[in-house]
């Protein structure tokens, strides 16, 4: 039998409550040593499931705070396993003298995620369900959370299992006609066989698109501000994060360092990067700067490409763009205050779209929310549809696709049926790994182990 755990279930610092978690076997012994109920009638011990008590922390003969005791009993536990959580003030010295007296009475210090692992292990979740708990509690944003809820309810498995469903139906027909040639098994049309194929291919493909979308929902996105000096990317910065957090002035070459700032700009959390305006420089000082721009650039998940509007097109314009070819960018056809001189259709084509605003007027701003959600998808995400949460999954997902892919071409050049057989059967095995059913210990070990402490 696995041992009672215990830890604080709540983030460190100061706070009203503070939540100590206990599961296992041994939950409600543990905490009626450290819980005196107010009522004296009642005991922690004998609880029933969803019920509380109120009473005190008592540790070497001390009273320490005030605790509500809540009661889960197995199998209706977050875990699964019988469960206390007792509510103190929060802050640090109380949360941890508890957590303290309940080790000492008997509980064993939870590693990280173990609660969620537990959740997993007793079948009350599965992998992707327990990716999407750890998504949740670092969602940003009301659509990343309503993606990371959908999920944690099942979203996910649902689509997959009716994919498995199709899939596993599949199999059987093509096991039956392989084995028993002879006997009465109705023939596979080679129609259903191909329309059964493309249609999940189909729905893994859509899955598979969305990911990027979804992950930028879930975790939000890195931005870079890039362009030529004097342009307004600093302007931009400081429309964007609402206050003035860079310099802006009228010389170019202000920005030297990359300047940090987070933001949340509708739907998405933009870890914005705001970056030396790019030009050629025999200061040494600029020239590191601008060294860092390029690198910002390289690893953004967003590059706001700014152009100054009021100025002529020349060359340097040009190259940021066809730098941004391929890229998710945005151009930015800043200072639409003033006469306009720039010649947008020359870079258009290196974008999907130019966006014309004033970055000293925030009534751009809406136009401005509206574009970036576009480019990044998140505008027509449907949390409901079912989205994968992580790499792991998108990598389980895509060797679906590719087996299914195989087992069609397989089909269409005349292989026998034992061939297109064995393509679906990796399908299914790769979704099975994408749930958890089947995932290895190695891969359970690592999705946990990016829990934290307390969940
Ligand atoms: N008229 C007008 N001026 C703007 C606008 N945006 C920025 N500016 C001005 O343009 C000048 C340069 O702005 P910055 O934001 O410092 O430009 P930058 O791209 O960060 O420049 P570097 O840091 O030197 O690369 C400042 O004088 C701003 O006030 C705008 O929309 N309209
Ligand atoms: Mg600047």
């Amino acid at each position: 039998m696995s041992k009672t755990i215990a830890a604080i279930a709540t983030p460190p610092g100061e706070g009203g409550l503070a939540v100590i978690r206990i599961s296992g076997a041994d939950a409600h012994a543990i905490a009626a040593k450290i819980f005196r109920p107010v009522n004296s009638h009642r005991s922690l011990q004998d609880a029933k499931g969803y019920t509380a008590l109120f009473g005190h922390f008592v540790w070497q003969g001390k009273t320490c705070d005030e605790v509500v005791a809540l009661s889960f009993r197995a199998p209706h536990s977050y875990t699964g396993e019988d469960v206390v959580e007792l509510s103190c003030h929060g802050g640090s010295t109380v949360p941890m003298l508890l957590l303290q007296a309940c080790v000492e009475s008997g509980a064993s210090p939870a590693g990280p995620g173990e609660f969620t692992r537990r959740a997993f292990e007793n079948g009350r979740i599965n992998l992707a369900q327990a990716e999407a708990v750890m998504d949740l509690i670092s969602a940003t944003g009301r659509q990343g959370a309503a993606v990371a809820v959908a999920a944690l309810e099942g979203a996910l498995a649902k689509r997959i299992e009716g994919l498995r469903q199709q899939l596993t139906t599949l199999a059987g027909h093509l096991a039956a006609w392989i084995d028993f040639p002879e006997e009465d098994v109705p023939a596979l049309e080679q129609q259903t066989l191909q329309q059964t194929l493309s249609d999940c291919i189909a729905q893994l493909q859509k899955m598979i698109a969305g990911y990027g979308a979804g992950a930028v929902l879930r975790r939000g996105v890195d931005t870079a501000i890039v362009g030529s000096p004097n342009v307004g990317k600093s302007t931009l910065l400081n429309l964007l994060s609402g206050f003035e957090r860079a310099i802006v002035t009228p010389i170019a070459g202000t920005t030297r360092d990359v300047v940090e700032q987070q933001v949340q700009l509708g739907q998405v959390r933009l870890n914005l990067f705001d970056t030396a305006g790019l030009r050629q420089t025999d200061d040494v000082v600029e020239a590191e700067g601008i060294r860092r721009s390029y690198a910002q650039m390289d690893k953004a998940g967003l590059v706001l490409a700014v152009y100054d509007g009021s100025r002529e097109i020349c060359q340097e314009d040009i190259a940021l763009a066809q730098q941004c070819q391929g890229r998710p960018a945005l151009a930015i056809l800043n200072k639409s205050d003033l006469e306009k001189n720039f010649d947008k259709q020359q870079i258009l084509p290196y974008f999907g779209k130019v966006v014309e605003i004033s970055a000293k007027d925030d009534s751009f701003l809406p136009h401005l929310t509206q574009a970036i959600e576009e480019l990044l998808g998140v505008s027509s995400i449907d949390p409901d549809a079912g989205l994968l949460a992580s790499q792991r999954q998108l990598e389980a997902a895509t060797r679906a696709v590719e087996a299914l892919q195989e087992a069609a071409a397989a089909q269409q050049q005349g292989f026998d049926l034992d061939a297109v057989g064995v393509c679906v059967d990796d399908a299914l095995h790769a979704l099975y790994q994408l749930t958890g059913e089947e995932a290895s210990e190695a891969v359970v070990e690592e999705v946990f182990s990016k829990f934290c402490v307390g969940k």
